[in-house]
């Protein structure tokens, strides 16, 4: 029993994720030590989760270890444990494998494979019973993310007084596609488990809705479209965009610190009079194939020259034991290394690459640095980055080049939107940004500025959580 093991009393505000915010580590000499891995929803969830000495479970990263339960700062931390062998099923195999491709309008194909699911319904089993037995009586608990699409309803058989959310945090796939899916009822079954299931858009709700009509019988409620009801419960459905610390990366951005560095960045590349920027987690969702493509036919074409625009690639190595991420590393690094070797000069590549992941400030430092801003997945959930750029340009410098198909187009109207599927489309995009007037660009970010700074990360957790009735 693991309340038995924490002196604290049982939380009433439970997140549950995949992953710990903390990662563990093993150190050269076998012994281990815990690391802070700092991400968005973490800033978001922190201080509410202090402020009611709530809880967070979720595997803390290393497989086949056995941790206790810890409190950090009065927030609890629940290790849940998984096997080496369902890392590879569950999180490498039907998470990454199957969920992931499939959600996102299978640009990769889908396997489709019976000992991942096996594992998939097992890793949520011990998730729900877990959290079951940590969460207090009536408590509010918050899952997050498609790694746990099973457990609401798992959780829900086991706890009925608790309040159940779910948050999605990658796309609601079209239902033709998801219907591909041999486990989809369950899925859905799963989902309806919550009392409120929360999509980035309001395409998200759609194809739920019609889903959960069609594979789980749930009734629609009249006159009101972001209601289902199911026996006797009834579930919200609704589209809550996730966003950025855009505060603090307006700050960050305004240092002197990382103002100076990006001029440093700008100096390092010859001082060219365009520098074009992509930054992702290395993913084949990203379309980081379909920006290089654009711009190596401007090279082509004569259109721009290495001397005075350049391109940067920063790319964080992600899931580096899933087949098809191997691939396309190789894919990506085999057409930068065309480019560069086609039309660079000494001193002068065309593209600068970096397989690596950066520091908060020096991001930070290269989107002050980046007169054009690409991002171009073909399919995003959200995408934090477009953002992240914005909140970064208090100066109003910089265009924003952005795919139609993330879910932050909803909002951020005022970038260059492209299709990522239309090659001469994102080419003639990718010149206009370049060729734009200073006040059409200025014009343009004020507009994308209004909406980041004034809808922040924390904005939309408090908007989920009142959806919940939590009294934020
Ligand atoms: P991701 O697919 O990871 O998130 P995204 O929203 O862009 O995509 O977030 C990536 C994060 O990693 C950003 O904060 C970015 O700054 C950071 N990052 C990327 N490259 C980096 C580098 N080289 N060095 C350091 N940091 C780097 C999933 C969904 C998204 C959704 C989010 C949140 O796929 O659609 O927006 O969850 O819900």
């Amino acid at each position: 029993d693991p309340m038995a093991r924490t002196k604290f009393p049982p939380p009433d505000f439970v997140v549950v994720a995949n992953r710990l915010p903390v990662d563990l580590e093993k150190l050269p000499d076998g012994g281990r030590r815990w690391k802070r891995s700092p991400g968005g929803l973490v800033t978001a969830l922190e201080p509410m989760l202090r402020a009611r000495e709530g809880a967070w479970v979720g595997w803390p990263g290393v497989p086949d270890v056995e941790v206790e339960p810890l409190v950090e700062d009065g927030l609890q931390l629940h290790p849940v444990n998984l096997t080496a062998q369902e890392v590879e099923d569950y999180y490498e195999g039907f998470s990454n494998g199957t969920l992931w491709p499939l959600y996102h309008d299978v640009v990769a194909p889908p396997a489709f494979h019976r000992h991942w699911w096996q594992a998939y319904v097992t890793v949520n089993e011990r998730f729900a019973e877990y959290t079951a037995k940590v969460a207090a009586k009536g408590a509010t608990v918050w899952i997050q993310d498609y790694q746990l699409q099973l457990m609401p309803g798992m959780l829900r058989e086991l706890r009925p007084d608790l309040k159940i959310g779910f948050f999605l945090h990658i796309p609601m796939p079209p239902v033709e596609l998801f219907m591909q899916l041999p486990w989809r009822t369950r899925i859905v079954e799963g989902l309806l488990g919550a009392d409120v299931i929360g999509f980035h858009t309001a395409g998200g709700v759609r194809n739920f809705r019609w889903l959960a009509t069609r594979l789980a019988g749930a009734g629609t409620v009249r006159n009101k479209t972001n209601e289902v009801t199911v026996g006797r419960r009834t579930i919200t459905l609704g589209a809550f965009p996730i966003s950025i610390d855009s505060k603090h990366l307006d700050e960050l951005s305004r240092t002197d610190a990382v103002q100076k560095r990006a001029a440093q960045i700008r100096e390092d590349l010859g001082n060219p009079s365009k520098v074009i920027l992509g930054v992702d987690r290395l993913d084949y969702t990203k379309g980081i194939d379909v920006r290089l493509r654009a711009f190596h036919e401007l090279l082509e074409e004569n259109r721009v020259q290495v001397e005075d625009t350049v391109m940067i690639q920063l790319a964080t190595p992600s899931r580096e034991r899933v087949e098809h991420y191997q691939k396309m590393r190789d894919e990506i690094e085999l057409a930068v290394g065309r480019m560069n070797g086609e039309y660079a000069n000494i001193g002068h590549p065309a593209v600068h690459y970096l397989h690596q992941s950066l520091p908060r400030e020096e991001l930070a430092a290269f989107f002050v640095a980046a007169d054009v801003m690409l991002v171009t997945p073909l399919r995003d959930g959200m995408n934090l980055v477009a953002k992240e750029y914005v909140a970064c340009r208090h100066d109003l410098g910089g265009v924003l080049v952005l795919s139609e198909f993330a879910g932050a187009a909803v909002e951020l109207t005022s970038a260059l939107l492209v299709n990522p599927h239309d090659t001469d489309g994102v080419k003639e995009t990718l010149y206009q940004a370049l060729t734009m007037e200073p006040q059409e660009g200025r014009k343009r970010m004020r507009t994308l500025r209004k909406q980041v700074m004034s809808h922040d990360v924390d904005r939309w957790a408090r908007s989920f959580l009142s959806a919940l009735g939590l009294d934020t």
